[in-house]
């Protein structure tokens, strides 16, 4: 039974992106009540927060945005292929700005918990402010890669110099001129910020756990003609990344990567290389996710191009990836990354060849037994990506329940978007979801329309509760782990596996769809179109 009266229809957390759009979509389409709760001082979520140097998307800014707003595809003009940080906050900025967004935003504000209170069926809502409010319906659109990974290396308390971590940057910047630098790190930060800071730095350390295979990004301007005949384009490109794997207009080549002659591989992998960003790593042949000998073909190419740039062998060698097949971590876009290790000022301290961290010291880092002295520590150590952000939520759903039990052995969902016992809750991009895999917009895009619309069938069909069953999770849990072990995607120590935290229990934790991005949208589809299948409403 229902009893009580919310302080709101529907809270959502985060103002990114997606929070942003279920703002729009719950209030402006749906007429809701809608509050917004928001960490920073102004909309922008990742892009607000990550403003290291060298911060740009991977995405092609033409696919890295709304199309909801048909007009604003026309209207906006992207810098560059791929948008820097400042520029997709002033985009975001602009778009709250022409949605009257922030007047439902709270800022400076964040959410330390709630609960589900079964008397009411409400959601009760802390804040940091001290504050409670009650909704009916509570949506996480708190990001996927969002809460920081800070190592907790013996001795950091005593370091002298400053620290900090790429995703918590002071917003006045850092002048790393005439400093001596480390970087901890080397994903797909770190190689967008170590170039960047060898420019500024007296001297840079590189401290490298694992060597990632880099593709060059090749940035710049987009020739004017591309992009009148995008924007003249728009809703056949809106139709293809919503129905691709990626969410790119990224397509495998239908073929085995062993089944071409060497020329004919070596001309496809060459063509992806000079095209740059992601074709290489999406477009590549279909059998490089499945097939060890296939993948081996293609990494070997990346390896070569390694040992062609970097003038040491010795440095070389270090950088060369090992012990996981190229893909199974998260590509890294490159400018200049493999050409700095050729620079006099700039050092790789591998933790395989020279030994690993060992303690922070007054003075800078101590690594295989050596001390390394630095006047700042840049922490490019990625996140407790996906589960991470919602389980800092500290909710509790029937009977008490936590995320924290109810994943203590990885996530457990119902479409990435709903949790058994978290009635009400939704997550946008949520773990077991394609979110990571796919260019983040389409899928934030793809749940929020979902969402608003279960939510208009709920009222239209006089429904209050949405629940998951226990059953429908069970399937969706082992329909998402048996697609992925069919792939090499789990033999990797990557975040996408929870392999970068210690302690964090082995699961995969986005959604790679037997039919990618546009298969899970029909899934979706079907799930709504069968009156909510695998969910409890009443
Ligand atoms: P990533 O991709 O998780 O990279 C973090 C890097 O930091 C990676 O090289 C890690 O090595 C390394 N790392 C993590 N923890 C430690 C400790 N404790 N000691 C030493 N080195 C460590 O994060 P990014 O921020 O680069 O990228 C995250 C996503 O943001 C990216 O995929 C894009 O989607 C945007 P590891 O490889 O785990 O051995």
């Amino acid at each position: 039974m229902d009893k009580g009266t919310p302080s709101f229809d529907a809270v959502i957390v985060g103002a990114g992106f997606s929070g942003m759009y279920m703002l729009k979509s719950l209030r402006d389409k749906l007429g809701l009540k809608v509050k917004v709760y928001e960490a920073g001082d102004t909309v922008g979520g990742t892009w607000y927060w990550n403003r290291y140097p060298g911060a740009r998307c991977d995405s092609d800014s033409y696919i890295y945005c709304y199309t909801f707003d048909k007009q604003l595809l026309q209207e906006w003009e992207w810098s560059e292929r791929y948008p820097e940080q400042d520029e997709i906050l002033r985009y975001l900025e602009h778009v709250a700005k022409r949605h009257d967004l922030k007047r439902d935003i709270q800022f400076n504000t964040r959410v330390t918990g709630g609960e589900y209170d079964e008397a009411s069926n409400l959601w009760q809502v802390h804040t940091d402010k001290g504050e409670t409010v009650t909704a009916r319906f509570l949506i996480p659109a708190v990001g996927t890669l969002s809460y920081a990974n800070i190592p907790q290396y013996k001795g950091l308390e005593k370091f002298r110099g400053k620290w900090y971590h790429t995703s918590n940057f002071p917003k006045e910047g850092v002048d790393f001129t005439a400093k001596r630098v480390a970087v901890v790190g080397t994903g797909a930060t770190a190689v967008q910020a170590i170039p960047e800071i060898a420019q500024q730095a007296k001297q840079l350390v590189v401290f490298q756990r694992t060597a990632n295979y880099c593709v060059p990004a090749r940035n710049g301007k987009v020739d004017p003609e591309l992009v009148k005949a995008r924007k003249a384009d728009y809703d056949n490109i809106v139709k293809r990344i919503r129905e691709s794997f990626f969410g790119q207009e990224h397509y495998f080549i239908p073929k085995s990567a062993l089944e071409v002659s060497r020329e004919e591989r070596e001309r496809e992998l060459d063509k992806r290389w000079d095209t740059g960003g992601f074709a290489f790593w999406l477009a590549n042949y279909q059998d490089m996710f499945f097939n060890k000998e296939a993948n081996e073909v293609i990494a070997d190419y990346l390896k070569r191009k390694i040992r062609a740039t970097v003038k040491d062998p010795k440095v070389a060698e270090k950088l060369i990836p090992k012990g996981y097949y190229y893909g199974t971590k998260r590509q890294p876009l490159d400018t200049n990354y493999f050409e700095t290790f050729n620079k006099d000022n700039v050092l790789l301290v591998d933790a395989k060849a020279d030994g690993p961290i060992e303690e922070i010291t007054e003075k800078g880092i101590r690594a295989g037994g050596k001390e390394y002295e630095v006047d700042v520590i840049v922490f490019a150590t990625g996140f407790d990506a996906m589960t991470g952000p919602l389980k800092a939520l500290n909710l509790k759903g029937r009977g008490g329940r936590t995320l924290d039990k109810e994943w203590a052995e990885g996530p457990h969902t119902y479409l990435g978007i709903s949790v058994v016992g978290f009635p009400n809750l939704f997550a946008i991009t949520g773990p077991q979801s394609p979110s990571v895999l796919s260019n983040m917009p389409v899928s934030i895009e793809q749940h929020v329309d979902w969402v608003t619309d279960c939510i208009d069938n709920m009222r239209k069909t006089g429904k209050t509760i949405i629940e998951a069953t226990r059953q429908a999770q069970d399937q969706w849990v082992a329909h998402v782990n048996e697609v992925v072990n069919m792939t090499l995607m789990t033999s990797a120590n990557s975040w996408y596996m929870s392999a970068n935290i210690a302690g964090k229990p082995r699961a995969f934790l986005p959604y790679l769809g037997p039919e990618g991005v546009g298969g899970y949208r029909k899934k979706c589809d079907e799930v709504a179109a069968k009156g909510y299948e695998g969910f409890a409403l009443s």
